[in-house]
């Protein structure tokens, strides 16, 4: 994980609604935020030390604070009721490790081999999926050692500012019941996105299901706590206590599909607050241009890594992709090459590549070498992926399932958890995740998105 510097101070106290009337555009959104958390000025008025140590007087961090600020722009319903769509054991003690190869493998991590184009020296999340416990702490609030994973996986946009460790109550095989440690919207922390509770705890082993002392969650519940968990639909925020949650364990079989969405492009929300933008923007406009018209977006059951840690990359779509098109005859055409015109009877279809991973190839930040395609390629590493198309919307319509056939030249996707390119011999890493067949939603009509804001009061 890239480091996150404790740059910004937040007070807490006190928020306006914004109401949003016209186009909005999630990049000087972020920018005013930014500058309205600095106005708003530093100090520890809520008893908080906000030094970020994690020890007891602190509060959660302050850039977890200011993540977890109640804003939705244009933030996807997958369904059209509230429901946890996946809940999976994940992956066991891999987070919050020392970012060096042996303190990362003695946790059961993976550390990989990797090389950059440009001869230098790869970032740590290029070479391992292990976050710090500082990293941790900057986007959960406070630090976590060797800790197990889950993502909590709505239907709806959460409000960030009721998400805590409290509100989930995991059942385990044992019959023991145990909240996790910590709760964030990290890593799908984009305006348009946060859909997905990332909790972190101790919640079991990497034994399977049947052997002797094998420990693992069976289910998830949401429970009542002080600020009950609230998703926002169609009609404002509904309390999502009592929703539940059975099955799915990543040693098992790795990560699903659970949604595929087929919206005309629009870039209103994409985007986060500075301090966590630094993969942004990476929507379907800024890196395919004019012509990318049609965002395929899917909607995944865990992270999705052809190894476990290698990213995604924008022009892996035939990697790991196809498309079904039901035809004018009834049959299935598949898609699966990127930069071809297919010619069907409604119109043209044109796969332009993948987009919500990283920046586009080329770009230059700061003094870092321009960004390519490789192995030391950094995503975003969240549960979306844009599939970007160009071409006529008669067509579109006739898009009906993206599937992963995760065999013969199909690559599958693995977890967080998986092995890596060099695993350590003798490890059980996460399973790959199976061949899937996701039908698509239409929201070409009806986009299906919801926006809800508030902002810190700034002081004049
Ligand atoms: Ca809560
Ligand atoms: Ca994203
Ligand atoms: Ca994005
Ligand atoms: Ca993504």
């Amino acid at each position: 994980m890239k480091p996150v510097h404790h740059a910004a101070c937040f007070s807490s106290h006190g928020s306006i609604k914004l109401s949003f009337t016209g186009p909005l555009d999630g990049i000087p959104l972020a920018a005013v935020l930014f500058t309205a958390v600095l106005l708003g000025g530093c100090g520890g008025g809520d008893g908080s030390d906000d030094d970020g140590d994690g020890d007891a007087t602190d509060g959660p961090s302050a850039a977890y604070r200011l993540l977890h600020q109640d804003i939705l722009i244009n933030a996807d319903l997958w369904r059209d009721t509230p429901q946890i769509l996946s809940a999976s054991y994940a992956f066991e003690g891999i987070i919050g490790v020392d970012d060096n190869e042996e303190a990362v493998r003695a946790a059961g991590g993976t550390w990989n081999q990797a090389v950059c184009t440009s001869g230098a020296e790869p970032d740590v999340r290029a070479l391992t999926s292990s976050p710090t416990p500082q990293g941790v702490a900057a986007t959960f609030g406070y630090p976590v050692y060797e800790n197990d994973a889950l993502p909590v996986v709505f239907s709806w946009p959460l409000l960030p500012s009721t998400l805590d460790p409290t509100d989930f109550r995991l059942t385990l095989n044992t019959g023991e019941r145990v909240f996790p440690n910590v709760a964030s919207i990290s890593p799908n922390l984009e305006y348009n996105e946060r859909h997905v509770a990332v909790i972190f705890g101790e919640f079991g082993n990497r034994l399977p299901p049947g052997a002797d002392g094998a420990v693992y969650p069976t289910g998830v519940e949401i429970v009542e706590d002080d600020t009950p968990l609230m998703l926002v639909g169609p009609d404002g925020p509904v309390s999502a206590v009592g929703l539940t949650w059975t099955g799915g364990h990543g040693y098992v079989s790795g990560p699903t599909l659970v949604g595929a969405k087929l919206s005309h492009l629009n870039t209103m929300g994409e985007g986060a607050p500075a301090l966590f933008a630094g993969q942004l923007p990476n929507d379907g406009a800024t890196l395919y241009g004019p012509e990318a018209r049609y965002r395929l977006r899917v909607y995944t059951s865990g992270g999705f890594s052809a190894d476990g840690v290698r990213s995604v990359l924008p022009d892996e779509f035939s990697r790991f992709f196809r498309l079904h098109v039901s035809t004018a005859s009834g049959g299935v055409e598949w898609l699966t090459q990127t930069g071809v015109d297919y010619v069907l009877e409604m119109g043209r279809i044109r796969i332009l590549g993948l987009a919500d991973l990283g920046l586009p190839a080329g770009t230059v930040t700061g003094d870092d070498p321009p960004v390519a395609y490789d192995d030391c390629y950094i995503e975003d590493h969240d549960n979306y992926i844009d599939i970007v198309l160009a071409g006529d919307e008669a067509a579109m319509r006739r898009i009906t399932h993206v599937e992963i056939p995760a065999d013969g030249v199909y690559s599958a996707f693995y977890n967080p958890g998986g092995p890596g390119n060099d695993p350590t011999p003798g490890v059980t890493y996460t399973a790959p995740g199976p061949a899937d067949l996701e039908p698509v939603i239409m929201a070409l009509d009806d986009p299906m998105t919801v926006t809800y804001g508030a902002v810190p009061e700034t002081h004049p």
